[in-house]
């Protein structure tokens, strides 16, 4: 049986990465990691402490309906983040501006999360897997000033961490900080993640597809081809309407997830910053790819608002390779029709 290894253990290891020398970073991810915990608790007992519903506010900054275990994890997701004294600033999808955290220490803070606290949160009251999105970036401006909104308008290529918590059968942290993407397992007897996916890498291709069927005929005519060629392969559909938990999938077994602009939705639904960029990081690290549906790198993407939306397909190389050539081959703009 492989000792174990801890996220503390296997982050303070790899502190020899140039960004964990500080320990700034090291403190960010453990912190994160105590967020996690604390939130994975309530969502395994969420049914019984009527923390379900929706919160009395009813919708978030962005317009999302808010459940309350939405706000109990961004609340504990930003009081952990404020204990490290690493994190300057935060940007949450359930806060309308970005949010100056207050030094607990002397010691300048140098970095920024951005984060989505329970994405999926509408599969909360069906007790489906659900998950916290996070993206770490290191601020602009100087350490001595308050954080400004260029400080979170970063493009995914500056992110110097990315992970996501999915809190499904069981508790599973997924992060890298550019050398390789490790998962870590929480196990409840002794309240630690422990490294049980090392160095995972995404499968070149891979047997299934995650779109919202539902608005097939919504969607261009380059990507209706490209889905209708994912079914011709027999190829499984797969969608739970979580982000976290279909590209962790994909992650897993290869495969490809699609979010392509719908008439409610020409710029995509699903947010740039603290869903898109972040997921992109990690699937990049593992060997895979993420592109907007018409073809831009997500992570070369200059964001213009904290909230904003960007089409995805997320996934297996060879795969989102294959529905960039139906793009390419059915997109009348790019045929010159
Ligand atoms: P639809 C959840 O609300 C979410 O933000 C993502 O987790 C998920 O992939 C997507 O929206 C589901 O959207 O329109 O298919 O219900």
């Amino acid at each position: 049986m492989d000792k174990i290894v801890t996220l503390d253990e296997f982050i303070i290891r790899r502190q020899k990465d140039s960004e964990l020398a500080s320990g700034a970073l090291t403190g960010l991810l453990r912190d994160i990691g105590i967020a996690s915990k604390i939130v994975s608790r309530e969502v395994n007992k969420a049914g019984l402490l009527n923390i379900l519903g929706v919160a009395g506010s009813g919708d978030n900054a962005t317009g999302d309906t808010v459940q309350k275990l939405d706000l109990y994890a961004n609340e504990k997701l930003i009081e952990c983040l404020t204990n490290s004294g690493e994190c300057a600033g935060i940007a949450s999808e359930e806060n309308e501006d970005f949010v100056q955290l207050n030094a607990v220490t002397d010691k300048k803070a140098n970095y920024l999360v951005v984060f989505d606290p329970l994405d999926g949160s509408s599969n909360i009251d069906v007790n489906v897997s659900v998950g916290t999105i996070f993206g770490i970036y290191r601020r602009k401006s100087d350490a001595s000033e308050a954080v400004n909104l260029q400080d979170f308008l970063q493009k995914g290529t500056d992110l110097v961490a990315a992970g996501y918590v999915l809190y499904g059968t069981s508790t599973l942290l997924v992060y890298t900080t550019g050398r390789g993407v490790n998962g870590f397992t929480l196990d409840p007897s002794i309240g630690e993640f422990c490294l049980s996916h090392r160095d995972i890498q995404i499968p070149a291709t891979g047997r299934y597809y995650s779109v919202n069927q539902g608005y097939y005929l919504k969607f261009d005519v380059e990507m209706r081809r490209y889905i209708d060629y994912c079914s011709d392969l027999n190829l499984r559909l797969r969608y739970i309407g979580s982000m976290v938990s279909d590209i962790h999938r994909i992650l897993f077994q290869g495969g490809i997830f699609l979010y392509p602009n719908t008439r409610k939705h020409p710029q995509g639904k699903l947010r740039l910053l603290y869903e898109c960029n972040p997921l992109s990081y990690i699937v990049e690290q593992a060997g895979g790819k993420a592109i907007t549906a018409q073809l831009e790198r997500i992570m070369e993407i200059q964001p213009r608002s904290l909230h904003q939306r960007a089409t995805i397909a997320i996934g297996s190389p060879d795969m989102v390779d294959e529905m960039k050539e139906f793009v390419e081959r059915y997109n009348p703009a790019l045929n010159g029709e």
